[in-house]
């Protein structure tokens, strides 16, 4: 039995699922489409043969049985969604940020655990399914070089869309990097520090961009941020590793390396769903396969919580100019530790 798939939210990433999931993925069918936008809900849905489409995700489950539902919304959008499917036992894969609030992301994690035997959310970190990441964070693991001491990291998207605001550059963009240290250290963020250089005048008055966001793990590893949200030019994220006997580059080399007459150079990724294709691919196959026995197989609700709170410490940092200090409200539950191995 294929696992039957609502995919909530037609933009791009949501129509890239439905797509992915009819196209590439084993053991999945997408059955509803729900978005408002009626002709972004019948495009998508143009691409599953079968799949209805619903205004709400409430209609979309009164009108066809539904086992797992992908939540690509706006993120402020995500917990109306995750309420009733938790509720109802379905398995979700839901695309970062788990919610735009520490204490928001803290409900659901209760809620999961109160409400299932086991983890049943898993959320779009899909770096962690990103070869150059698995390199990296196993280069860490083997020692080979010392210790980690510090990480570069380069966030660049060509423009954004409207109504881009300064704290969405840590909810919607540096969330990724805030997941992504502790999965590189393998150690919790302890505190950050948000610089603001001279903005891009080619980004909207009220956007003050790029910015550069230290991060520091509880051993000390530093880790700066740049963000640059219209860097024109395409998309690109790249990490530079330095250890103790030796350093380590991924993300250069997304396409291609042609060399011709008078050049030689590769292309550049327009956006986020070539640059991370592939690892979108592998995550959303590992999330399926997991699903149909009743779990998950990557990032859990916890990880979306504790980046939560990362997230809002850090939009706290910006505006106050400030090193702030994050803690957590619990330790990890003994709930999220068994089936949360997978890509973490
Ligand atoms: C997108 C997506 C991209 C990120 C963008 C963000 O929603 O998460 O991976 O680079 O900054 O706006």
């Amino acid at each position: 039995e294929n696992l039957r798939v609502a995919v909530v939210g037609a933009g791009a990433m949501g129509s890239d699922h439905v797509r992915r999931i009819t196209s590439t993925i084993a053991g999945a069918d997408v059955v509803a489409v729900v978005e408002p936008d009626v002709a972004r809900a019948t495009a998508a849905a143009a691409k599953a043969p079968g799949a209805i489409t619903a205004a709400s995700f409430e209609d979309a489950l009164d009108a066809t049985p539904i086992d797992a539902v992908i939540v690509a919304t706006p993120g402020f959008l995500h917990e109306p969604v995750l309420v009733p499917a938790i509720e109802r036992g379905l398995a979700v894969l839901c695309e970062k940020p788990l919610t735009t609030s520490a204490e928001d992301s803290f409900r659901i994690v209760e809620l999961e655990q109160a409400t299932s035997d086991r983890p049943r959310i898993q959320v779009g970190f899909m770096r962690r399914f990103d070869r150059g990441y698995q390199e990296l964070k196993a280069l860490r693991e083997s020692g080979a070089n010392g210790a980690l001491l510090a990480l570069h990291h380069a966030h660049r998207n060509p423009t954004t869309p409207p109504n881009f605001s300064e704290s969405m550059l840590i909810h919607d963009s540096v969330i990724h990097e805030i997941d992504i240290i502790p999965f590189l250290t393998g150690e919790p963020i302890v505190s950050v520090e948000v610089k603001k250089p001279r903005r891009n005048s080619l980004a909207p008055a009220d956007l003050p961009e790029p910015q550069f966001v230290l991060f520091t793990t509880a051993s000390g590893t530093m880790s700066i941020v740049e963000i640059s949200v219209n860097a024109q030019f395409g998309y690109q994220v790249t990490t530079d590793a330095v250890f103790e006997s030796g350093v380590a580059y991924i993300g250069r080399e997304t396409t291609m390396h042609v060399v011709s007459a008078g050049v030689s150079g590769q292309g550049v990724t327009p956006s986020y769903i070539e640059r991370f294709g592939a690892a979108y691919d592998e995550e959303v196959q590992r999330w399926v396969d997991a699903a149909r026995n009743g779990g998950i197989d990557g990032p859990s609700a916890w990880d979306g919580y504790t980046a939560s709170v990362v997230a809002e410490v850090t939009v706290r940092a910006q505006q106050s100019g400030a090193l702030e200090h994050v803690t957590y409200a619990t330790a990890k539950p003994a709930f999220y530790e068994p089936t949360t191995a997978g890509a973490g």
